[in-house]
């Protein structure tokens, strides 16, 4: 995978439905402003307007409105946008970007859980020069506990949710095999712990890894 190119810091969250990205994303925003940093944070699919255009026709609808395939070339065309027009411009002024899913979803979704081919999601990142994150972290939580905490959120947004049980089961899984694979990269975080817990945990690791 192509190499951050920034002075900035690439940071990733990753994990299922409801599992405290969005939550722990603030929270490292603040823990990195207050200690003087650009912090930028951002989510996928969407981030930029383009991006976010695309989203709608991602999360709305029917769970089979689209194949497997159909959706990695919408999160990779979403994906594009966003490095264009928010991700790359932010780590070339040197900011930390927070990203709320990115690249790992679409192999845990699309790949383990939809039944894409590998390879096929390796080429879309080489052909959209995906830069690969410097640190990820896997909140790991149980599915129907975090489809529990995230209820009501995601009013018209619930195309995902409406997956079964085994292809949450799936993506879980292939969330933890992505970290056992990439252990320099990333950081399981068991996210049925307090919120104040996953922050403190991920702030040491941001401390220890990213200098
Ligand atoms: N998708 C894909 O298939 N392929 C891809 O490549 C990409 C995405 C990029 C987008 O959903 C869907 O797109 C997603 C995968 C697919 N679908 N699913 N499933 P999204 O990202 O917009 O939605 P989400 O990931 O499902 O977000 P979420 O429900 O907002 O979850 P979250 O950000 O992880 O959780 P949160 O908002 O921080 O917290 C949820 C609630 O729990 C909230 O009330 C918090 O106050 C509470 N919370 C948070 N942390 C805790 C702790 N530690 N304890 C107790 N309560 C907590």
């Amino acid at each position: 995978m192509n190499p951050t190119p920034k002075s900035g810091r690439f940071i990733t969250l990753e994990g299922g439905e409801g599992a405290g990205k969005s939550t722990l994303a603030r929270g490292l925003a603040d823990a990195l402003r207050a200690g003087g940093r650009e912090a930028v944070v951002t989510r996928e699919p969407g981030g930029a307007p383009g991006a976010d255009a695309i989203r709608a026709l991602l999360v709305q609808g029917d769970a089979g409105r689209w194949d497997a395939m159909e959706e990695a070339l919408l999160f990779a065309a979403a994906r594009r946008n966003h490095l264009t027009h928010t991700i790359r411009p932010a780590l070339a002024r040197g900011a930390w970007v927070i990203c709320d899913r990115y690249y790992d979803s679409t192999r845990a979704y699309q790949v383990a859980a939809g039944g894409l081919a590998p390879a096929a999601l390796d080429t879309l990142n080489v052909l959209i020069e995906a830069p690969a994150p410097d640190l990820t972290f896997v909140l790991d939580f149980a599915p129907d506990a975090g489809l529990a905490r995230s209820q009501g959120r995601h009013v018209g947004e619930d195309r995902f949710e409406k997956k079964d049980a085994a292809f949450h089961a799936r993506v879980r899984a292939e969330f933890l095999a992505i970290a056992q694979r990439e252990p320099q990269r990333c950081v399981v975080i068991d996210a049925s712990q307090s919120a104040e817990q996953v922050l403190a945990q991920a702030t040491r690791a941001v401390a220890e890894r990213l200098k």
